[in-house]
């Protein structure tokens, strides 16, 4: 990766929130995240520092309910964009290991050339199976317009969970009309894939990824999956966010 380290100072006080910046930007220039990533990013990034960019603890209880889910289920998968694989390729490899997922890319602005870039970076840290690729996506999820509407028959159309990082309210909507457990990772509570999920984990996939896989590690094997899944609150989760971000909490 070609990270400009001369430019960030390390002790720059926002170096982490740069450095992550970097990350996009090299992400953006190997071709796997698009122009609209990157403003997507800088959505995100305004969040993050309402947020005080750190996980907060209703992040960290969404964590722990979306690790509970994704062990219970039986065909979960992890849905890859580019913003994804720029950001946490290898902590989407090991959280699917961990419970035991599959992961598929599934992007919005999509190409061929970018499709097979992603699955390439999966692969380099060490994705042994990466569904949704080229004629893969065969399956069609119904009353959804855009290129995303296109996923694997072994993947994401046959999935009872569906882990989205940074996704659209369309495809939310339509995979919960499905019948589908949603789980995603956004740091804007107001938007309409947080407030259409199942679990939404407000907090940047940078840092709740690998908590996510720590969370999984250590649930795995114990008998209250069912009640952790069953106690969790969303709407609640979304509202405590909420408060957070203004200053009430
Ligand atoms: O790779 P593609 O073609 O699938 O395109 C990916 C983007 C991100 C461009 C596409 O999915 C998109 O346009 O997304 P949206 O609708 O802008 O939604 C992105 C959401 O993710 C926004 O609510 C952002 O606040 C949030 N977000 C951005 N960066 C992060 C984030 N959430 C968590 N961690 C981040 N690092």
């Amino acid at each position: 990766m070609h990270i400009n380290h001369f430019a960030i100072p390390s002790d720059h006080p926002r170096a982490r929130s740069l450095y992550i910046r970097e990350m996009l930007v090299d992400g953006f220039r190997r071709g796997l995240v698009v122009p609209e990533g990157l403003i997507a990013h800088g959505r995100g990034e305004a969040y993050d520092y309402l947020l005080g960019e750190r996980t907060t603890e209703t992040a960290q209880r969404a964590i722990k309910a979306a690790a509970a889910m994704l062990l219970l289920s039986s065909r979960p998968v992890i849905s890859v964009n580019g913003n994804t694989a720029a950001l946490c390729t290898n902590t989407v490899v090991e959280l699917a290991k961990v419970a035991g997922a599959s992961i598929e890319v599934n992007i919005f602005y999509r190409t061929e050339k970018r499709e097979m870039a992603i699955k390439a970076e999966l692969e380099l840290h060490g994705a042994k199976r990466v569904l949704g690729v080229g004629s893969k996506a065969s399956a069609r999820i119904p009353e959804l317009q855009s290129e995303r509407r296109r996923v694997d028959p072994d993947g994401i159309y046959a999935a009872d969970t569906v882990l989205v990082p940074l996704e659209d309210g369309d495809r939310t909507e339509a995979l919960i009309r499905m019948n589908k457990t949603v789980i995603t990772i956004d740091l804007n509570p107001l938007s309409r894939t947080s407030r259409a999920a199942n679990i939404t984990i407000v907090d940047n996939v940078v840092r709740a990824m690998p908590a996510l896989v720590e969370a999984a590690r250590k649930l795995r094997g114990t008998m209250s999956l069912k009640k952790i899944t069953d106690n969790y609150d969303n709407s609640k989760n979304l509202q405590e966010s909420l408060k957070i971000i203004k200053g009430e909490a």
